[in-house]
């Protein structure tokens, strides 16, 4: 396949249950595939699946030929328009702290999207173990925040305005993971109006801003945009609202999804809807997962696509208020507005 063809691939994203998606030959696993409930080896979250159709893969798929590679701890696959890439580290293996495991994984992230020039970010998920624990006087998400906006700054990435859209969840186990999706065109980042971008927080959540913007618009084939959204949480303005109230936390949740997706809308002309999109929906408590669904269906439809397809997965929150994160991802017809 030539390189101009290459160039025109396009970008697909689908959700299908892990057996099947491992039964598959590497040629027909597309870029590669976010393994929620996975095992070593394959670029797997380790969260307990709470959703009743177990283990799932969000598998982003594009055109071969695909070339595979490694630049320092970033295995990645691409096709030269689109790449998907992982890099896990081991704190003890290392034996440095998070805010220094974060900047090594994010200084090679870097270096890949140089080596590849598949070099904008559209989409990272970051899952840190015990998020929520202090790590010697400073919280480990807000070390994590620390070694992040510090890689970012070092490599000449935007930090600020322009940060590419996130989540960073907290497992039990497992090690560092930074899975990302890349491409050779630049995605258009989206805030929230009823929160104060993330990379504006104030010092109050640590000595650096988490370094994200809530959703991006991407153009994926000729016609279709991605809407690609930050895991979201029940935070208006920068303050975490509805403490110990998980129902009240899920509905503002749904509330701050539906605002992103307005704030894209103005910005393309696809139409995005949340039940037609895939969600993930990460449960601080096991025992919550009841209330949380019934409050999610309620929004979305219970027959919906998105109610369908949900995957749920009990996980820490970044902030140890909140009981409930959202993050969702959909593809409609259509262009991104100039
Ligand atoms: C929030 O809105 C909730 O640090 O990359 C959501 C999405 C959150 C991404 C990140 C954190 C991140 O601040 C937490």
């Amino acid at each position: 396949m030539s390189a101009v063809l290459q160039l025109d691939a396009p970008l697909r994203a689908q959700r299908r249950p892990l057996p099947l998606w491992r039964a598959l030959p590497p040629s027909e696993q597309g870029l590669g595939g976010l393994a929620y409930g996975g095992a070593p080896g394959e670029a797997r979250i380790v969260a307990p699946v709470l959703s009743e159709g177990g283990p799932q893969v969000d598998a982003w798929l594009s055109e071969g030929p695909f070339t595979d590679g490694r630049c320092g701890r970033v295995r990645w696959r691409h096709n030269g328009r689109w790449l998907f890439g992982s890099v896990e580290l081991d704190e003890a293996v290392e034996g440095v702290g998070l805010e220094s495991l974060a900047q090594r994984a994010y200084g090679d992230i870097f270096a890949t999207l140089r080596e590849t020039g598949c070099s904008h970010l559209q989409r990272l998920w970051n899952y840190l173990p015990r998020i929520n624990v202090d790590g010697g006087g400073l919280e480990r998400y807000r070390q994590f925040n620390s070694g992040r906006q510090q890689a970012f700054l070092a490599a000449g990435q935007a930090a600020f305005e322009g940060a590419p859209a996130a989540c960073a969840i907290g497992t039990a186990e497992g090690p560092f993971s930074v899975h990302f999706l890349a491409g050779t065109d630049a995605p258009l980042p989206i805030e929230n109006p009823r929160q104060v971008p993330a990379y504006h927080y104030p010092r109050t959540y640590g000595p650096r801003s988490p370094t994200f913007s809530r959703a991006a618009l991407v153009p994926v084939s000729t016609g279709e945009v991605a809407l690609l959204i930050s895991g979201t949480a029940s935070i208006v303005g920068h303050a975490s609202v509805h403490l110990g109230d998980v129902t009240a936390q899920t509905r503002e949740t749904l509330t701050n999804l539906q605002a992103v997706i307005e704030a894209a809308q103005a910005r393309t002309s696809a139409r995005f809807a949340l039940p037609d999109m895939s969600c993930t929906i990460y449960v601080r408590h096991a025992a919550d997962a009841p209330v949380i669904l019934q409050a999610f269906e309620a929004a979305v439809g219970a027959g919906s696509p998105a109610a369908r397809e949900a995957v749920v997965l009990q996980a820490d929150i970044c902030r140890a208020e909140l009981l409930v994160e959202i993050e969702a991802h959909g593809v409609a017809r259509g262009k991104v507005l100039a």
